[in-house]
C-alpha cells in the first residue's frame, strides 16, 4: 500500500518541524505532502527546505488562506493523479499523533473504506483541552449522529485514512465547506455511498503552539449544514425521492 499523509498549514512554523521529524520516524514508509497556504510566517518555504533534503516529502503551494477543505481537495487530487492507495488526514499542530497512525492504517488494510480516528470511542482520549471544547465537540457529534441517522462518534475530527477507491467515488467540485463542517460533509458523502467506516481510538493533544483557526463561525457553518443534509435526508425517504 502506497500511503500519502497530507498535512495543511496556515503558520505553522514552530509545530511542523516536530509533526513531520515524528511522522517520518514512525511511519517511514509513509510519503508527506504539506499542502500551505502561503502561510505569512514562512511555513512553505520551511517545508521546501524539508521537501530538498528528503526525497519522501512534497510541498504543495497554494495561493492564499482558502480554508482547511480547499487544502485537503487540493491535496487529495495531487495525491490521486501520483497514484497512492491510501491517503491520510493529520494537523500539523501536534494534535494528531503520528505514533497512532498505523492504527488508521491497520482498519484500512481490514477492508475499511474510510478510517476516522476517534475521540469518541472507549480509549479514545482528549488531552489538554477545555470544557467548553470539549462540550462543543461532544455535543456536535451527538447531534449530527442523531439528525443524519449516522453510527459515528467523532464526526468532526481529523485524523482520517482514505481508501483510494473512496475519494475516487466523490465529486469534490461540489463540496464546499470549510472548517468543521468539511470533515462531517467528507463522512456524511461516505456514509451516503454505503461505503464502511471505522473508528479508532485516538488520543487528541491540543496545540502547544501557534494559534488555533477555529472560530465561531465555523461550528455555526457545521450546524446549519448538518441540519439542511439530514432534514433533506428525512424529505427523501418519506417523499421517496431521489438526489
Ligand atoms: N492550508 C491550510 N491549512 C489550514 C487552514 N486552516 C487551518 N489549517 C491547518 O489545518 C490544521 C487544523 O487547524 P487548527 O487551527 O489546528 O484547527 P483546529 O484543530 O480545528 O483548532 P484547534 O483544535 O484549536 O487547534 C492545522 O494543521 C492548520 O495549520 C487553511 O486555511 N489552509
Ligand atoms: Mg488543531
Amino acid at each position: 500500500m502506497r500511503v500519502l499523509t497530507i498535512i495543511p498549514t496556515y503558520n505553522e512554523i514552530e509545530s511542523l518541524p516536530k509533526t513531520l521529524a515524528r511522522l517520518r520516524a514512525a511511519v517511514p514508509d509513509s510519503d508527506v505532502l504539506i499542502a500551505d497556504d502561503n502561510s505569512p510566517d514562512g511555513t512553505g518555504a520551511l517545508a521546501d527546505e524539508f521537501a530538498a533534503n528528503d526525497p519522501q516529502v512534497h510541498v504543495l503551494h497554494r495561493a492564499g488562506k482558502e480554508g482547511l477543505g480547499a487544502a485537503y481537495l487540493a491535496g487529495f487530487t495531487w495525491g490521486l493523479e501520483a497514484g497512492y492507495d491510501v491517503l491520510v488526514e493529520m494537523d500539523a499542530d501536534g494534535s494528531h499523533q503520528p505514533e497512532q497512525l498505523p492504527l488508521l492504517l491497520d482498519g484500512i488494510e481490514q477492508g475499511a473504506d474510510l478510517v476516522l480516528g476517534s475521540r469518541w470511542v472507549p480509549g479514545g482520549k482528549v488531552v489538554n483541552w477545555p470544557l467548553h471544547r470539549k462540550l462543543i465537540s461532544t455535543c456536535g457529534s451527538i447531534y449530527s449522529r442523531v439528525l443524519l441517522g449516522i453510527p459515528i462518534r467523532d464526526v468532526t475530527g481529523g485524523y482520517r485514512a482514505f481508501r483510494r477507491s473512496t475519494l475516487e467515488a466523490l465529486d469534490f467540485d461540489s463540496v464546499e465547506s470549510v472548517g468543521y463542517g468539511f470533515q462531517v460533509d467528507m463522512l456524511w458523502r461516505v456514509c451516503q455511498k454505503g461505503l464502511k467506516v471505522v473508528e479508532v481510538p485516538i488520543t487528541f493533544v491540543e496545540r502547544e503552539f501557534g494559534a488555533s483557526k477555529m472560530s465561531g463561525n465555523i461550528v455555526q457553518e457545521a450546524m446549519v449544514n448538518v441540519t439542511k443534509w439530514g432534514l433533506s435526508a428525512r424529505w427523501r425517504k418519506l417523499t421517496g425521492r431521489k438526489g
